[in-house]
């Protein structure tokens, strides 16, 4: 039999790159031989890019982020290619299942949640709009910690995503720049300031390509990793000081060993200042390094590098490039200030008071004396023109100042990066609006054209195509392929909801969709579930502003509703659950425990069997997140209004065909908007009403008049779900009664109305089908390619 020549190249690959043969080949063998047959097809593509943008002198966006929550890539760099059917007949061809293949690659997991996962997603983007940009982040060799679940508690192990090498990644040894900390400042003779680190080490490029829709462009995720300067230091070896030998190495790798695995607070720690510092200062380097090379003059640079920092754990850039102006390239500091700010943009991801970073001074200065100094500059510059404008009186001043004076004396990030960028985005309209209302609502006064909005979107690829091809086919079958080019054009799927023949086929979709989901979740977790139950999800980070325990609590009255009331027509439910809690965040894990509790309790009641199940989902990440998406009926979007920046979440379910079940919060607002009010369901407090609420707030009253919840509450706290250590919810419990930060008791008789409007909505199957269509319809809105066109006009300005 002839092998097709694509068969023949992979198992060329597998003998002369991976040194094995066909019999002796592991599966992670044929996954790497595959990679690396397909990389290069994408390596002609990427220098492709990099030529043209060169020759044409082209202006760069540079994606400044700690976080890239990149997931998979073999199908999704397939997808782009359009080559997914050859490669599986290929491998078919050699008896591998491409899908085997596919579902071993690790699942890059550099990132927590939603901002890692923006990320990802804009560099996607980025590549299929084809302008040339950078992303720089961090190559950890840990990422985000792997879940599992021990009767029912949270256990973290360390994820090794590159236990079995990454085919996908390219070390530039070549690319590599000497990262200081520490140490002192020293003026020379005529003015000239230098510092003189204590200690340094190298950071080097690790390059990933980034394949855009149709393979159109290739662009570049640039990741730093970081070795000793000096390896080893043969003079303690000799001396006898083996270990002593090899600290800076032991130093290097240590910096980039771990992701910090807290979301939306900040770890304040010294190790994780300097991971900012360590990728900032290199991507800068690296950055000048390529203005100079082309372009020569380093005071074109605004014109020619677009700088996105991607919340405030890169804030540090902002000083590192004045450093880089004014002491390297002997810029005049007012010039070097016009320049950095010309260049960046800032996007802020949180309001939470608690998540707002900021750095003690004296540990600023130690590991950083020359960033210091600069940050002195650059706040009397800042509060010189604060004073001199009308209207900002002494208050103000405190709030505007770069320095925290309330206390220990701190370095406030989000100021830095508000004061050195042109450009202050929030990420959803509400959030926004918040911003300017706020934390930021007195440099919003001084300069009033600095923050716009950019609602958040998602990859219609990864998170459409890729992810639900049954959906996609059919969508594909209604409207034509054009959606595929334009997501607005999913617009053309509205009318179709009113056809009875096409609504039977989405739902047959739908749960198709479903069944691979319960098969997953059996394998697993040996959980069976009913496909024809409505799937309602809640998949995200365990926060208790996100309010998993909101749902879990309308969990518990409604099976003590059925108990009471079995002969009522319920609609058959499965709740699912899936998310990480921060490894020091105590109240998270609780929610996790009490969850399962409440899971094994309910799941093992006769008197609800086939009424309602609910299941926690271990290590939810992107791989799981592109099962659930598909089969979900049901989405929970219930944080407290305005305290969820944006969500985007929010948007994959709705995307897919979910109803969204949600609070007027973040981006849920938008969505409501977009797919109409009658096809979501809104309940609770509107952010305005809960800031109002918040002055005068008795929960244990409200609580008190609303017997459903206290009868949840009370079974809860007196351990009925936790016979073995019947005092474990206590404290949870009791904290809503006295304090209930995130106004549990006060959205809870409407949480619960809307849920019983959902369960009416769910028994008229052409309703709901119709309404799933509009969503989807309405969805297209919220692809990441519109928000990255608005990036590129109104902040980046590059075509
Ligand atoms: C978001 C974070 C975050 N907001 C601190 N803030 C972190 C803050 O490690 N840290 O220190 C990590 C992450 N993440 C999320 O960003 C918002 O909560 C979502 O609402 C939003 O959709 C997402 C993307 O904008």
């Amino acid at each position: 039999m002839t092998q097709s020549p694509l068969a023949a190249q992979i198992v060329d690959t597998l003998k002369h790159r991976i040194g094995k043969d066909e019999r002796a080949a592991h599966p992670h063998d044929w996954l790497a031989a595959t990679i690396l047959t397909l990389r290069n097809d994408i390596i002609d593509r990427w220098m492709e890019s990099t030529r043209a943008a060169h020759a044409a002198g082209a202006k760069r966006v540079y994606y400044l982020s700690l976080e890239f929550l990149i997931g998979r890539l073999l199908r999704d760099a397939l997808a782009n290619l359009g080559r997914d059917s050859e490669v599986r007949d290929a491998l078919e061809e050699l008896g591998i299942e491409l899908a085997a293949i596919e579902a071993i690659e690790p699942d890059a997991a550099l990132g927590n949640g939603g901002l890692g996962r923006l990320a990802a997603c804009f560099m996607e983007s980025l590549a299929s709009l084809d302008l040339p940009a950078y992303g720089y982040g961090i190559r950890y060799v840990n990422g985000m910690f792997r879940q599992r679940i021990d009767d029912g508690w949270q256990v973290e192990l360390p994820e090794t995503w590159l236990a079995h090498g990454n085919p996908w990644e390219f070390e530039r040894r070549e690319s590599a720049y000497l990262v200081g900390f520490g140490g002192e400042v020293v003026s020379e003779d005529g003015g000239r300031v230098h510092w003189k680190p204590a200690e340094g080490l190298e950071a080097m490029a690790v390059d990933t390509p980034v394949v855009g829709w149709r393979g159109r462009r290739v662009n570049t995720l640039r990741l730093w990793t970081a070795r000793a300067f000096d390896p080893i230091r043969l003079d303690r070896f000799n001396a006898g000081d083996h270990q002593g030998a090899l600290a800076g190495q032991v130093a290097a790798e240590t910096l980039v060993r771990v992701l910090y695995p807290a979301d939306s607070t900040p770890a304040g720690q010294e190790l994780r200042l300097r991971q900012e510092y360590f990728f900032s200062s290199a991507s800068i380097q690296d950055i000048v390094r390529r203005h100079m090379q082309y372009f020569g003059d380093i005071t074109t640079l605004p014109e020619k590098a677009a700088i996105q920092l991607n919340d405030t754990h890169p804030a540090v850039a902002v000083a590192e490039l004045m450093r880089l102006l004014v002491d390297h390239h002997d810029v005049a500091f007012d010039e070097a200030w016009d320049i950095a700010r010309a260049t960046f943009g800032y996007t802020n991801h949180t309001l939470l008071p608690e998540a707002l970073e900021s750095w003690p001074l004296p540990l600023f200065e130690r590991l950083l004396p020359r960033h210091m100094q600069l940050v002195y500059a650059i706040n009397a510059k800042l509060l010189k023109e604060a004073r001199e404008t009308p209207g900002i009186d002494d208050r103000a001043i405190t709030a505007i100042s770069l320095i925290d004076e309330g206390g220990e004396r701190r370095v406030r990030m989000a100021n830095l990066a508000f004061a050195g960028a042109h450009s202050i985005n929030g990420v959803a309209a509400l959030h926004t609006e918040l911003m300017k209302k706020t934390v930021f609502a007195d440099l919003h006064r001084l300069y009033p054209d600095r923050i716009n909005n950019k609602t958040n979107g998602i990859t219609p690829r990864r998170w459409l195509h890729e992810c639900n091809p049954g959906l996609t086919a059919l969508i594909a079958d209604g409207i034509g392929p054009a959606f595929k080019d334009d997501a607005a054009k999913l617009s053309r799927l509205a009318p179709l909801a009113d056809d009875p023949s096409f609504r039977e086929r989405f739902a047959a979709v739908k749960r198709a969709n479903k069944v691979a989901l319960a098969d997953h979740i059996r394998a697993e977790t040996g959980l069976s579930l009913d496909p024809d139950a409505l799937f309602d999800v809640q998949v995200k980070r365990i926060h208790e502003y996100k309010r998993q325990l909101l749902n879990l609590l309308e969990t518990v009255a409604l099976y003590d509703q059925i108990r009471s009331h079995p002969e009522r027509d319920w609609v058959p439910r499965v709740k699912l659950f899936a998310g990480k809690a921060a490894p020091s965040y105590w109240n998270a894990k609780l929610i996790i425990k009490l969850a399962n509790d409440i899971a094994r309790r309910i799941n093992g009641d006769p008197a609800v069997q086939g009424l309602l199940k609910v299941a926690f989902l271990p290590n939810y990440n992107v791989s799981l997140a592109e099962r659930i998406m598909p089969a979900a009926d049901l989405s929970e979007q219930i944080s407290t209004a305005g305290m969820e920046a944006s969500g985007t979440g929010n948007m994959k379910l709705a995307l897919n065909g979910a109803l969204t079940i949600g609070t007027l919060d973040g981006a849920n607002i938008e969505i409501k908007d977009r797919v109409g009010d009658e096809n979501i369901v809104i309940f609770g407090l509107t952010a305005d009403q809960v800031a109002e609420r918040a002055r005068n707030y008795h929960p244990r009253e409200m609580i008190e008049r609303c017997p459903a919840l206290a009868q949840a509450l009370s079974a809860i706290a007196s351990g009925v779900f936790s016979p073995d250590d019947p005092g474990r919810y206590a404290g949870l419990v009791g904290e809503l009664y006295d304090h209930d930060r995130f106004f549990l008791a006060a959205d809870f008789e409407s949480y619960a109305a809307a849920q019983r409007e959902v369960d009416r909505r769910w028994r008229d199957p052409a309703g709901w089908g119709a309404a799933a269509i509009r969503n989807v319809a309405g969805m297209g809105w919220f692809s990441s390619d519109r928000t990255i066109r608005e990036y590129a006009r109104d902040i980046w300005h590059v075509a």
